[in-house]
């Protein structure tokens, strides 16, 4: 029980970096599954992600049930909305936008969530999730209708995260958007990792392997990669 959350945090107290991949069902090609998953495999990857901002693939089920019967690592939902949710995934991040003011990502999704996730065995992770800017407007922005946080403005971002564990989420998500020119700069991922004491995500616009071990030393407990994955299936073999 509660499986993932305890080995992303005993993970954290060994020092044993994480890597997530990030799978957007909008933006496979579901006749290449196969070398998707020998892909995976190759990779560091430690877990799976699988969502979006928009998703309108009717297949994000056949696809995690695909992941699953070939991969061992844990499949977590990312969802934009809750139409997102499957019940053949592990776990779910149960993502409130904390950085934005729009009480359907703050409240009214998680609350319409509910139905599905009663009948799903899937862990809820809560998880505070700030948008941070990334140099450029990215579907975050656009599908909450938030702004995303002043990358400039660590401290504000620092107490947004630390508000988030004082209620009660479980990890913080940095995110500076998928496809993002900019990702969340170091200085503030270490900031936020000195201030809070729960496991932290960065994921946005990271695309080098350099990038990934920089967010590592910044103190990002897990790297998320999608866009560069996405792009370059041998990402992980050949940067
Ligand atoms: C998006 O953080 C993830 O939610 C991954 O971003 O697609 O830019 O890697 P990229």
């Amino acid at each position: 029980m509660k499986k993932i959350y305890q080995d992303i945090v005993l993970a954290k107290t060994e020092n044993r970096k994480l890597l997530a991949i990030l799978l957007d069902p909008d933006q496979m090609d579901y006749d290449q599954l196969h070398l998707l998953k020998d892909k995976i495999k190759l990779s560091p990857a430690t877990h799976i992600l699988v969502g979006g901002s928009i998703v309108v693939s009717d297949k994000v089920d056949f696809l995690i049930q695909f992941l699953k019967e070939t991969l061992v690592l844990p499949i977590i939902l990312f969802p934009g909305n809750p139409s997102q949710i499957s019940k053949y995934a592990d776990g779910i991040l149960f993502l409130s936008l904390l950085s934005g003011r729009n009480p359907d990502y703050l409240i009214e999704h998680q609350v319409n969530a509910v139905p599905f996730l009663r009948n799903t065995a899937l862990e809820i992770i809560p998880t505070g999730y700030l948008l941070i800017d990334g140099g450029r407007q990215t579907a975050v922005e656009r599908v909450s209708k938030t702004k995303p946080l002043d990358r400039n403005n660590t401290e504000y971002i620092c107490h947004t995260a630390k508000a988030g564990e004082f209620l009660g989420k479980k990890l913080i998500y940095l995110e500076a958007g998928s496809g993002a020119k900019l990702s969340v700069p170091w200085e503030v991922v270490k900031a936020v990792s000195n201030t809070i004491s729960i496991p932290l995500i960065v994921g946005g616009g990271i695309r080098t392997q350099k990038g990934i071990q920089e967010a590592y030393d910044s103190g990002a407990d897990m790297v998320v990669i999608g866009t560069a994955f996405e792009q370059n299936i041998d990402f992980f073999n050949n940067d």
